[in-house]
């Protein structure tokens, strides 16, 4: 067994752990807050689905979202998705309402007008984005402990 420096097994956790704690692309709610002049992010929850929301965008916007071209971490695409979304007045949950207007109001365009409700404010997913730090250092605690062996030197023959 060979001993790693404790920085070396907390980059070593950090490479392990994060693919495994991938959030929603942490830029997006701001670019969304931003290119609509929201007063808050909208919700991760808005394109992603589960608990904590995570992975491919599968709500019914997040699914015209990259029917437009969104790209995972590809800002630009996002504003041309959405610019495509609003020219083309996109209703994903048919109320009337276009998806871009709903999410100017506050609202959840994936839900019909009467089970569309304020979206909460994010406590999970891409605005939690430090969430699996402390299980990250835990990790990289753990294996800083690991104990090791170190190699026997062998003396120079001369
Ligand atoms: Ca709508």
């Amino acid at each position: 067994m060979f001993k790693l420096h404790p920085v070396v097994s907390l980059a070593l956790a950090a490479g392990l752990l994060l693919p495994l704690s991938a959030n929603a692309t942490p830029n997006f709610p701001a670019a969304l807050q931003s290119e609509l002049l929201l007063s808050q992010e909208p919700s991760c929850a808005v394109c992603h689905q589960g608990e904590p929301t995570s992975g491919t965008a599968t709500t019914p916007l997040g699914s015209d979202l990259r029917a437009h071209g969104l790209m995972a971490y590809d800002e630009d695409s996002l504003l041309s998705a959405v610019q495509a979304l609003r020219t083309e007045k996109t209703d994903g949950d048919g109320d009337g309402v276009s998806d871009v207007d709903e999410l100017v109001a506050g609202t959840d365009p994936n839900l019909g007008a009467e089970a569309s409700p304020l979206l909460p404010e994010p406590t999970y997913g891409c605005n939690a984005s430090s969430e699996g730090l402390g299980l990250l250092a835990l990790v990289g605690a753990l294996l800083a402990l690991v104990p090791s062996r170190r190699r026997a030197r062998v003396p120079k023959q001369r």
